[in-house]
């Protein structure tokens, strides 16, 4: 692996896409230049997607509290492709700005598209503040408030949120617009609890790789329960994420976490399914 081009296994997708690529017997070359052009590619022509997974309320029947919309790219040959793949190649760059505006586009679609729907999107640290984001986020608004109260911006952990001033305004404008703000993969990342103090987020979801096998590592539950402590003490709705089994759902609900996600609740897919419509048919 060199500073250039990294190997990972023939994709079809992003083989169609990019031209010039050297093809090995099982491996693609594609360098970083390739996957740039690539991911502008992709915005410029509408191939920025959102994936919808189910987050459930972790009693009383688990009905679905919101859903994550999950950025993915649709590929050459139709199929969709996920942010691992390219994201590390663009992040930091204008193009990650851009991104994230198509996804958040796509995300105030569905939210038109589904009055009953509420819904979450993902914005890298570094967009916090973006001109782009916050004017597509504003027009929208403008038109329809209600679609601002009904979105949640998770945002990670990292260096970009200890930038109080810029972070502090980021949050207060999307709080003056009506939206809730979510810490994504809470546990993973450089944890301060200092943001909890400064931030008040409305929602904290706990890294997936703390709550997956849950159920069968004490090591894991005695993290989780410290985790759920702070997030109440804050008053914030804790979800937990990577929930695959039964038993680590029972193991994250008996440690006071509020709602669940993961393949167990539902997988993320291209279809919404309004939980008060199923109600009404049952
Ligand atoms: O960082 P964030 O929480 O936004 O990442 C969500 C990612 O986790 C998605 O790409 C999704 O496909 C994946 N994911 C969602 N639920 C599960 C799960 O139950 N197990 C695993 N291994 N991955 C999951
Ligand atoms: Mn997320």
């Amino acid at each position: 692996m060199t500073q250039e081009s990294f190997d990972f296994p023939v994709w079809q997708s992003i083989g169609d896409a990019i031209s010039g690529l050297q093809v090995e017997t099982e491996t693609v070359i594609v360098k970083r230049a390739d996957i740039r052009s690539f991911v502008a590619h992709a915005i410029a022509h509408d191939r920025v997607e959102l994936v919808f997974q189910p987050i459930s309320a972790a009693q009383h029947g688990r009905p679905v509290c919101f859903y994550e919309g999950l950025m993915r790219i649709r590929g050459a040959d139709g199929a969709l492709i996920s942010p691992g793949l390219y994201l590390p190649e663009v992040e930091g760059t204008e193009l990650a700005a851009a991104l994230d505006v198509a996804a958040l586009r796509q995300a105030l679609f569905a939210l038109r598209q589904n009055p009953w729907l509420r819904l979450s999107v993902n914005i890298a640290p570094q967009t916090m503040g973006h001109p782009d984001w916050l004017e597509t986020l504003r027009r929208a608004a403008d038109q329809a408030p209600d679609i601002a109260y009904r979105l949640i911006v998770e945002i990670t952990e990292s260096a970009s949120l200890l930038d109080l001033s810029c972070a502090r305004s980021f949050f207060a404008t999307l709080r003056d617009l009506g939206c809730s703000v979510a810490l994504d993969d809470f546990g993973a990342g450089t944890t301060s609890f200092r943001y909890f103090r400064e931030y008040r987020f409305d929602i904290v979801k706990i890294d997936g790789h703390f709550c997956a096998g849950l159920a069968t590592n004490a090591d894991s539950r005695v993290l989780v329960k410290s985790l759920v402590d702070i997030a109440q003490h804050f008053e914030m709705l804790i979800v937990a994420e990577f929930i695959e089994t039964e038993a680590d759902a029972a193991a994250a609900t008996a440690l006071g976490v509020d709602c669940l996600q993961g393949y167990l609740i539902g997988r993320p897919d291209k279809a919404l399914f309004d939980p008060w419509a199923l109600r009404d048919t049952a």
